[in-house]
């Protein structure tokens, strides 16, 4: 019997820090998961490497149920994101194990195609608004169909979402930046920049915007009954989810859909919000949420209450998991959107192939398994190096959520 013969994890900064597991079995298949947790990234190198690789040798793997049932419930303590991505990256190795031995890409593993492509939003923004409607008519030519709409706002220096230089990339600093936020400069100018973007460019693409986590339920209810003429597909994570029961509060005010999860990892930081229906995306990813086994359980539950995926995909999940949520997208009936930010220039010197994206879709390709493979020569030249979110803190220098 084909057995796990060794696994490594490696750390890698192409750019930016990415974590990855290799699985290789005794027949010498090699699987590839994505172990990457923004500003964590060791903390989950060793839960791997320290506590989950001996656990994995000898094992079967094909046994991708068990293995997660074992890694979950087996460790007595559960969730939480570190173990969450840490579930993900074996999972997500296994699938793609499973694939190559069968010689058939992981989405017909799944049960094969449910569309022809995987509809994306990417981001465009910035720093005041005609350079944000720039930005937009750029990606536009790029053919998207989506579009995710921030800028900065006046007298707030450095808000959320907005490039500085070439690419935008939140995790900037050997140390956390401290940022500065105004709720009111926000809610005065945000809805003002999105109407500009829509008289300019009309309603004939998807138009995204993200909150994160700025409001109070009752700001955010205000936001979204404020915007709901200009239809957009959504706004993201309007308050901390930490309290689903809040969300009660905007929903008895707009019709504007709610997206939510980047920072949740498991069914039960969402089974309230999707079996309330209070809110219309469910957007966590394969990378933080245990990974294909997961998160398909997750969009399983969210079909029943007729909420949708939009699943988390930015520059600090690596082309491994974002190969893998390609897979699971093309597939699930209640796919409703995945981010697509894309990757600074270096990234594709350590990570080969993955999706390819055209006329604003992304699809998965036909490679058995995930598709992706992963240079460790080139890795090898990319040692780690810290990099921080921002800290947000109010005009008066009190923390604000970021
Ligand atoms: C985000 C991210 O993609 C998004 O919607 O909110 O940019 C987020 O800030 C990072 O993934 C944090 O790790
Ligand atoms: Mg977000």
């Amino acid at each position: 019997m084909d057995t796990i013969a060794r696994a490594d994890v490696l750390v890698t900064s192409p750019s930016r820090n990415f974590v990855t597991l290799k699985i290789t079995t005794t027949d010498g298949v090699v699987g590839w998961g994505d172990a990457t947790l923004n500003g964590r990234e060791l903390a989950v190198a060793s839960y791997l490497a320290d506590h989950v690789v001996p656990l994995l040798i000898g094992r079967d793997p094909s046994r991708i149920e068990d293995m997660w049932q074992y890694l979950f419930k087996g460790v007595y303590w559960r969730k939480g994101p570190i173990t969450m991505t840490a579930v993900a990256a074996v999972d997500m190795a296994l699938w793609d194990i499973k694939g190559k031995v069968a010689g058939l890409p992981v989405y017909q593993l799944l049960g094969g195609a449910s569309r022809e492509g995987v509809l994306v939003y990417t981001h465009a923004s910035g720093s005041d608004i005609p350079s944000l409607l720039d930005d937009i008519a750029q990606v536009k030519e790029h053919g998207y169909r989506a579009i995710r709409a921030q800028t900065a706002v006046p007298g707030v220096a450095g808000t959320y979402g907005v490039k500085h230089g070439a690419y935008y990339e939140p995790a900037n600093a050997a140390l956390p930046e401290e940022q500065s936020w105004s709720t009111e400069a926000y809610l005065d100018f945000a809805p003002r920049y999105l109407a500009e973007v829509r008289e300019k460019f009309g309603f004939d693409f998807h138009l995204l915007h993200d909150i994160h986590h700025r409001l109070t339920p009752i700001e955010a209810a205000r936001f979204g009954k404020s915007v709901e003429d200009l239809h957009l597909f959504w706004m993201e994570d309007p308050t901390p989810a930490d309290n689903q029961e809040s969300f009660h509060l905007i929903r008895q005010h707009t019709t504007t859909p709610i997206a939510v999860g980047e920072v949740l990892s498991s069914i039960w930081d969402v089974h309230h919000l999707i079996t309330e229906q209070l809110i219309d995306y469910v957007r966590l990813s394969v990378t933080h949420a245990g990974g294909i086994t997961h998160l398909r359980r997750i969009f399983a539950l969210a079909e029943l209450y007729q909420v949708r995926s939009g699943s988390h995909g930015p520059s600090d999940i690596s082309p491994i998991g974002q190969a893998a949520a390609t897979h699971l997208d093309l597939v699930i009936p209640n796919f409703g959107i995945q981010e697509h930010m894309g990757y600074p220039g270096l990234v594709d010197e350590v990570f080969k192939g993955g999706p390819t994206y055209a006329d604003g879709y992304l699809h998965p390709g036909d490679a058995p398994g995930l598709g992706i493979d992963y240079d460790e020569t080139a890795a090898a030249t990319f040692p780690y190096s810290p990099k921080y979110l921002p800290v947000a803190r109010r005009l008066d220098g009190s923390v604000h959520d970021w």
